[in-house]
């Protein structure tokens, strides 16, 4: 395999993961293997989604790969300049977590579907509709692009609970 790199992921609260991302305007040999070096990190971490933003690079790049099934091959996304086309007006709730914010897990509710339309690393334009955990993480990572994290969807005081819970692992880890 050619020589994949692990980035480190930011947690929160930090400046660069409230940035909006710029999009990318020309597709390019070393951003196919920042999105090859993403989905490293993402399966190594372990997730089933990861955006430009979490590894401190203001670009906007999602990948994901939601197959949780064992034995189900499975399907590395990368999707460069992702916009949601439409959604739907059913909603779905699901638990959800951040591998920058670790150890959280709170209720968001989303549209149930959307499609999406993104470049692929062929530089090719593609469109999807997803739907279940796929339609989550997708919304989920594109949240990222836009400084967006699952807990700007929760109250104020929750949110201020888990940003101080945040402040302490991250003092507590820099002394380790
Ligand atoms: O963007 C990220 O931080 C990775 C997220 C993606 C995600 C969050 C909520 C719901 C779906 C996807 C996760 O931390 S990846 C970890 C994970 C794994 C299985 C199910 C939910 C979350
Ligand atoms: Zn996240």
């Amino acid at each position: 395999m050619a020589d994949m790199s692990l980035y480190p992921i930011l947690i929160h609260p930090d400046p660069r993961l409230k940035k909006a991302s710029a999009p990318v305007a020309d597709l390019s040999d070393e951003l196919c293997k920042l999105a090859e070096d993403m989905l490293e990190t993402m399966y190594e971490a372990p997730g089933i989604g990861l955006a430009a933003p979490q590894i401190g690079i203001n670009t906007r790049l999602i990948v994901m790969d939601c197959v949780k099934e064992e034995g189900e091959s499975p399907r590395p996304m990368a999707m460069f300049n992702p916009q949601i086309l439409e959604s739907s007006d059913e909603t779905s709730v699901y638990e959800e977590g951040c591998l920058s914010i670790p150890d959280v897990y709170a209720e968001v509710t989303r549209p149930k579907e959307v499609t999406v339309q993104w470049i692929d690393p062929k530089g090719a334009e593609q469109r999807e509709t997803f739907d279940g955990l796929w339609a989550t993480c997708v919304q989920h990572e594109i949240d990222h692009l836009d400084g967006k994290l699952f807990i700007d969807y929760l109250s104020g005081l929750k949110r201020q609970l888990i940003t101080r819970k945040m402040v302490k692992l991250k003092r507590d880890r820099a002394r380790s």
